[in-house]
């Protein structure tokens, strides 16, 4: 039985730490939350820069703006993101251009080997290319930012050290890039990038086509052991909003959101560029990977079997009232200023 005296002191005790705690300021609900939908793994370089955006407009509104984020497909697929923020399912999405063929007929230049040689570059010149041309294939969304993947290499499991090694064999890729395959003899199978690991570990591909990071961000190092330095185009992608999600914002926050534009497209190249040396690094302290160089004929025999595919994307840009050749007269002046 506890005496009297001991439970006036407990009791004095636990008014004191209610006291207390109701005196502490508890941090102001955000007055706006947003969503942010992405398909890839929460360790891939488009949900790494989603974390940092998130962070930067919760910090430059004074917590004003709250980020939901979902990678790795927890609220909308690399299908259904463009669909989805269009009907308001996320405030903001990630979206790989290549995945949906023909619905980008300007900004899918990017797809093409241009001759860009890092992210940072080609993330930069399609921002420029974007913010110049605002094209109406964007016109029912609000473009937060656009980036892009270093250039594309191939991955295999088994070596492809010249282009006669490539005849026939399945490659995972998408957009146009699944066309580059084509062109140089392979079988290209296109698919998401969240449905290549699947389609890896059952054989339905004996490789992919991307950048090299995700041989560590995926693991694909441990099934694709022989690395082909093809360096050619890269894959574009948009950040999306939600015209009405956007249209409710206020000024200020609105203005946040404008100037972040290209510099997370900057900083998204810049991760992106140093990600793929410490993931080829940290690829050949694990498994021991080969790096493959194909001979100066067969890298002059891709040049002359890829070009052709610029010519067709300028045939269908102009089926679109698009000047093609304005189009590529500005990436080329990017290139210029981006590649030094
Ligand atoms: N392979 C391209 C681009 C890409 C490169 N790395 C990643 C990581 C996660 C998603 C996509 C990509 C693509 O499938 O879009």
């Amino acid at each position: 039985m506890m005496r009297a005296g001991k439970l006036t002191g407990m009791l004095m005790v636990l008014m004191f730490c209610v006291a207390l705690l109701c005196s502490v300021p508890v941090a102001s609900a955000a007055e706006i939350s947003l969503s942010y939908a992405n398909f890839p793994p929460a360790k891939t370089f488009p949900c790494i820069q989603m974390e940092r955006w998130k962070q930067e407009v919760e910090k430059r509104t004074g917590g004003k703006v709250q980020v939901q984020t979902y990678p790795g497909s927890t609220l909308l697929g690399a299908k259904n993101t463009l669909r989805g923020v269009m009907q308001g399912q996320a405030d903001i999405g990630c979206i790989s251009l290549a995945y949906h063929p023909g619905v980008f007929p300007l900004c899918s230049v990017f797809e093409l080997p241009l001759g860009f040689t890092t992210s940072t570059s080609a993330s930069l010149a399609l921002w420029d290319l974007f913010s110049k041309y605002q094209p109406k294939e964007f016109k029912k969304f609000k473009v937060l930012t656009m980036f892009t993947s270093a250039p594309s290499n191939i991955m295999t499991e088994v070596p492809v050290r010249t282009l006669a090694d490539l005849k026939g064999l399945e490659i995972r890729a998408s957009g146009i890039l699944s066309k580059i395959l084509e062109s140089l003899g392979a079988t290209p199978v296109s698919m998401p990038m969240s449905a290549t690991p699947e389609a890896l570990q059952k054989g339905v591909v004996k490789g992919l086509f991307s950048s090299f990071e995700v041989l560590k961000d995926l693991n694909f190092a441990e099934i694709c052991r022989y690395e082909t330095e093809t360096n050619t185009a890269v894959y574009p992608f948009a950040i999306i909003m939600n015209k009405n999600s956007w249209n409710g914002l206020p000024d200020d926050v609105k203005k946040v959101l404008n100037d972040l534009g290209r510099e997370q497209a900057e900083w998204t190249g810049n991760y992106m560029d140093q990600h793929v040396k410490d993931s080829l690094a940290w690829a050949k302290d694990k498994y021991s990977i080969e790096m493959i160089k194909m001979s100066d004929a067969d890298m002059k025999e891709i040049k002359d079997k890829t070009l052709p595919l610029i010519e067709d994307w300028k045939k269908k840009a102009a089926d679109k009232g698009i000047d093609g050749a304005a189009v590529l007269s500005d990436i080329k002046a990017s290139l210029v200023k981006y590649e030094k």
